[in-house]
């Protein structure tokens, strides 16, 4: 039996598809059939899509009054899944102390790793399902969420196990990142290489369970270094994963460029970012994902090369980071201004960023982050004018409706 079609008519479309600014159709109409989008196109050309659909059957139909649709947006970078928080952190790090020289104290990720580890899978999912809710409540479609604060093999798989269930009970889609190689937890002081042995030995049963989609690590002094970062990528590609990396983010450890060799879908932070690294990104098509709340929220003052990033061609995209340590904050839409504001994104440019450029750092560029056929029916329903206010406004939240794989959600 074919899926039912729907029709959602008397839409202006951000598709975020193609050359033109913002994929612009100003009367648009979209056919979706049961999850995917079948025609995305301008209402006068409609009679002459549903013809070639050869709709015999009642379309169902919603009309939009003329409100701004976009993608679905995707937050292509979050750590949602963890116990504890650290505000007390953020108190000492206000009287002078760095992130770096609490984490060199025994502080930072691992006093998340400790909370994460004490508590149970219902535990974590309570805590996740509230962060991931926020965040769909702007418009959020799709989330990655990356594990880092199990370190063991039990606390790593349990923090998966939680973010694949977010995607089936809330729902949201969600990709699972593995990034083991976060930091050192304090049973392997001293041991980093021994500590990575086990990592990359229990990451084929992770995968075997179907809860790894990609592979991460963080490449920097005060956590793993370039050799230790290959160790784990070389165990993510013996599996078929593709990579990613935290690179460049409080020092140059030349992160980003053994990243591209190893073809990696995004390399983010990027703040110590040098043109060589940018060279090989270009090259191998990898995503810069920037993250301006942990910029914003560490208080650097080292920005990201985006100039450097636009003329060299690299895809830009913007996702929030939303970690307990480094950036706290739940809104992608905040993100949308603070890239503008801080690294001086145009709007477009952060639009893309959380829709079609955020796609291709989680491998979904073919299905995700746009409004065309074949891509899934997957969008927003903003009350602003134009697009360019979804990155202007902020602590205002303007979504109104979200619908997720052809399915309005109720929120
Ligand atoms: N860089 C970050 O900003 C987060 N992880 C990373 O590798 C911070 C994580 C934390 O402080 O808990
Ligand atoms: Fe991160």
């Amino acid at each position: 039996m074919t899926k039912a079609l729907t029709l959602w008519r008397d839409a202006r479309l951000a598709t975020m598809d193609g050359a033109a600014a913002w994929g612009w159709i100003e009367r648009g109409a979209m056919l979706v059939r049961g999850d995917t989008l079948q025609w995305v196109g301008d209402e006068a050309d409609l009679p002459a899509a549903l013809a070639t659909e050869k709709a015999h059957e009642a379309v169902h139909e919603h009309s939009l009054g003329g409100a701004l649709v976009t993608p679905g947006l995707i937050d292509c970078h979050t750590h949602l899944v963890y116990g504890g928080h650290r505000a007390g952190e953020f108190e000492q790090r206000l009287e002078g102390a760095s992130y770096d020289q609490i984490a060199r104290a025994g502080g930072g990720i691992r006093s998340t790793v400790a909370a994460t580890r004490a508590a149970d899978e219902d535990t974590l999912f309570a805590l996740a399902r509230p962060r991931a809710l926020a965040l769909r409540a702007e418009g959020v479609t799709t989330v990655e969420i990356k594990s880092g604060y199990g370190l063991d093999a039990d606390t790593e798989a349990r923090c998966l196990r939680v973010a694949r269930r977010l995607g089936r009970e809330l729902p949201i889609g969600v990709r699972c990142t593995s990034l083991a190689a976060h930091a050192l937890p304090p049973e392997f002081s001293g041991q980093p290489d021994a500590y990575l042995d086990a990592a990359c030995a229990w990451l084929p049963r992770l995968h075997a369970e179907g809860l790894v989609d990609a592979v991460d690590a963080f490449c920097d002094e005060i956590a793993f270094t370039p050799a230790q970062t290959r160790r784990m990528f070389d165990a993510a590609r013996a599996l078929g994963l593709p990579v990613k990396l935290h690179a460049e983010q409080l020092t140059n450890q030349h992160g980003a460029a053994l990243a591209a060799g190893y073809g990696a879908l995004s390399c983010d932070h990027l703040e110590h970012l040098d043109d060589e690294g940018i060279r090989a990104m270009a090259a191998s098509g990898t995503v810069a994902v920037l993250l301006p709340g942990a910029y914003y929220f560490l208080r650097e003052t080292k920005l990201p090369p985006v100039a450097a990033l636009r003329a060299a061609g690299v895809p830009i995209a913007i996702a929030s980071d939303h970690n307990p340590g480094s950036s706290p904050g739940l809104s992608l839409l905040l993100m949308l201004n603070m890239a503008c504001t801080l690294f001086r994104l145009t709007p477009e440019e952060a639009l893309r960023g959380v829709t079609v450029h955020a796609a291709r750092a989680l491998g979904l560029a073919a299905t995700h982050g746009r409004l065309a056929a074949g891509c899934r029916a997957d969008f927003a329903v903003h009350d602003v004018d134009h697009p360019r206010e979804l990155a202007y406004w902020f602590g205002r939240n303007p979504c109104r409706r979200v619908v997720l794989g052809g399915q309005e959600i109720t929120p």
